[in-house]
């Protein structure tokens, strides 16, 4: 316990100092839960459709989106929240039971188990 808690302590101060040095363009890797060619598809114009955006494109091998934006404008998080709207799961964002249901048959890919 307090080994991981004094991890997390190491990984924010690395996380906040690469922040403050880092390029305003940022690329990051994100999973996001999807099955086919439609699902890669509404991934990517959902995560395009976020303000800062420039680049999203999403592997339906690894389930990795890798998304370019610009971290003065958007975050990691609410990329993830947007394609989480559509009705994919990230392993920070969840899509509502509606939104999932209402997904085409082949576009329901197994939901990531809840915490
Ligand atoms: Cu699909």
């Amino acid at each position: 316990m307090r080994t991981k808690s004094m991890m997390l302590v190491v990984g924010l101060l690395f996380f906040s100092m690469t922040s403050i040095f880092a390029n305003v363009a940022k690329t990051e890797k994100i999973k996001v839960y999807g099955n086919c060619g439609m699902c890669k598809t509404r991934i990517e114009k959902a995560a395009n459709s976020v303000k800062g955006v420039t680049k999203a494109t999403w592997d339906s091998e690894d389930l990795m989106l890798t998304v370019t934006f610009d971290d003065t404008k958007t975050t990691a998080i609410k990329i993830e929240e947007a394609v989480a709207k559509v009705g994919h799961d990230t392993d920070n964002a969840k899509a509502t039971d509606k939104t999932y249901n209402a997904l085409l048959g082949c576009c329901q890919y197994d939901r990531p188990v809840k915490k």
